[in-house]
């Protein structure tokens, strides 16, 4: 990457997206907090450094993973944790809470403007919080939920058997084609007419495709159902534009905010103005209790970052960094699912060549690159085991790389793969992880 280029994706900063800039060099709540820490407990503070090291030192390319900017950490370590905040602003059931309000209803504002929605609860603590907030708002118990099949790409909260959605509500799902591994709309449509479902949920965490939204909801009108969309994934490819916005068609949109967005970790829901009462209701009292505010302040700090130029040009050098991955990988003949990526990240077919998703995610982490075993379509293997890998660019994109760098990551890559778990091999790799990492360093800290 070019600098002209690495200053648009990353203005804040002349290290990575999240050091501190010169003009904003106060001292930080946070590692003031750390270092504290350190004398205080030195147990968690010793933990805590060494994943501080372990996230600098290795590539962190779990497609859910990202590294949040300092002023987001900030907000994260901030007194707002303190604070009882049960309601929402300007109607709590604590006093004390104007300042609370402030950051909240920046919160709100910033993510209606970000996705355009008509309403938005800040509150959920995460994405299946978000998830079952929705579900509480409009369904009984018992009620038709109609989601993705997990080994498809599906997320557990949309009907696994596992998960309080699957127990609670009679589940049917939907899926890729077998031959192009994309979402069989006419499959779903035919699934939608034959089960009627009350709600149909859309979304994925191991999808690499863009979704039609408006075939959705056209498959839920048909049946007179809600249509939900999870966008927990690309979240901040759809604020940047670079995939599509479900707010406009879907009567909920429900979102994690630390997955491709950047922020703390949490979680939001949207919905149309019509929903707005029962879905409130449904998240407090409903299903949570004291909002966690420095999470809420965090996330307004998120969402304004999401608003920028900057942050749009970092989205579009996501989906750039992925795709060259994939072209890299399929040239060295690796399959790709469904043939590439429309997104942040790419599932690699290992079990093609005999090498199990779990023996590929332990050798990737000991060359210094941290993903995870995953299922791919009509996998044969177990979840445990699995035949794929799913790989994810937002980290590295984070720390300021770009096309240069996804030949070095795909060779590291095949190499490990092609290495046997031969540790000799892995630990060369790691050296060479290592090196890469230190030119681009995550945050402005002295490790
Ligand atoms: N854990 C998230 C992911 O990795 O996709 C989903 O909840």
């Amino acid at each position: 990457m070019d600098a002209d280029r690495a200053e648009e994706i990353l203005p804040a900063t002349n290290n990575g997206p999240c050091a501190m800039s010169e003009t904003n060099a106060t001292p930080m709540i946070g590692r003031q907090l750390a270092r504290d820490l350190a004398d205080v407990d030195p147990a968690v503070a010793d933990a805590i450094r060494l994943e501080t090291e372990k996230q600098a030192h290795k590539l962190v390319m779990i497609a859910s993973e990202n590294y949040s900017s300092e002023a987001v950490l900030q907000a994260c370590g901030s007194v707002m944790s303190n604070k009882y905040a049960e309601g929402y602003p300007g109607k709590r059931y604590y006093g004390g809470c104007e300042f609370v309000d402030m950051t909240e209803n920046l919160a709100i504002d910033r993510a209606k403007e970000l996705f355009a929605a008509e309403h938005a609860n800040v509150q959920p603590h995460c994405g299946t919080q978000a998830n079952m907030g929705v579900y509480f708002a409009v369904l009984k118990p018992g009620d038709t939920l109609m989601g993705m099949e997990l080994p498809h790409g599906g997320h557990l909260s949309h009907g696994h058997r596992l998960s309080f959605s699957g127990g609670m509500f009679n589940i049917v799902t939907y899926g890729v084609d077998r031959e192009t591994e994309l979402i069989d709309y006419d499959a779903m449509a035919e699934i939608a007419e034959r089960e009627r479902p009350k709600m149909i949920v859309v979304g994925a965490s191991a999808y690499p495709r863009h979704i039609d939204f408006e075939r959705c909801r056209a498959i839920a009108d048909s049946v007179g159902a809600y249509l939900h969309a999870d966008i927990a994934h690309p979240a901040g490819l759809v604020a940047a534009g670079l995939h599509p916005n479900p707010c406009p068609v879907a009567d909920f949109v429900a979102t994690t905010t630390h997955k491709t967005l950047r922020g703390p970790r949490g979680g939001l829901v949207m919905c149309k103005e019509e929903h707005a009462a029962d879905l409130d209701r449904s998240i407090f009292p409903g299903i949570q209790g004291g909002p966690f505010e420095h999470l809420i302040a965090a996330k307004a700090v998120c969402f304004g970052e999401a608003l920028t130029d900057g942050f749009k040009a970092y989205a579009a050098q996501i989906v750039a960094n992925a795709q060259k991955l994939a072209g890299h990988l399929a040239d060295s003949g690796f399959r790709i699912v469904s043939g590439g990526t429309d997104t942040h990240l790419l599932l690699v077919d290992v079990g093609q060549h005999d090498i199990t998703g779990k023996d590929a995610e332990g050798w990737l982490n000991s060359a210094g690159i941290v993903v995870n075993k995953n299922t791919i379509p009509f996998d044969e293997r177990s979840p445990f085991v699995t035949s794929g890998v799913r790989i994810g660019t937002p980290s590295i994109t984070s720390r300021g790389m770009g096309a240069d760098q996804m030949e070095a990551v795909a060779c590291w890559i095949v190499r490990a793969l092609e290495s046997g778990g031969d540790d000799a091999a892995l630990n060369t790799i790691a050296g060479e992880v290592r090196e890469l990492s230190a030119e681009f360093p995550i945050y402005d800290w002295r490790l």
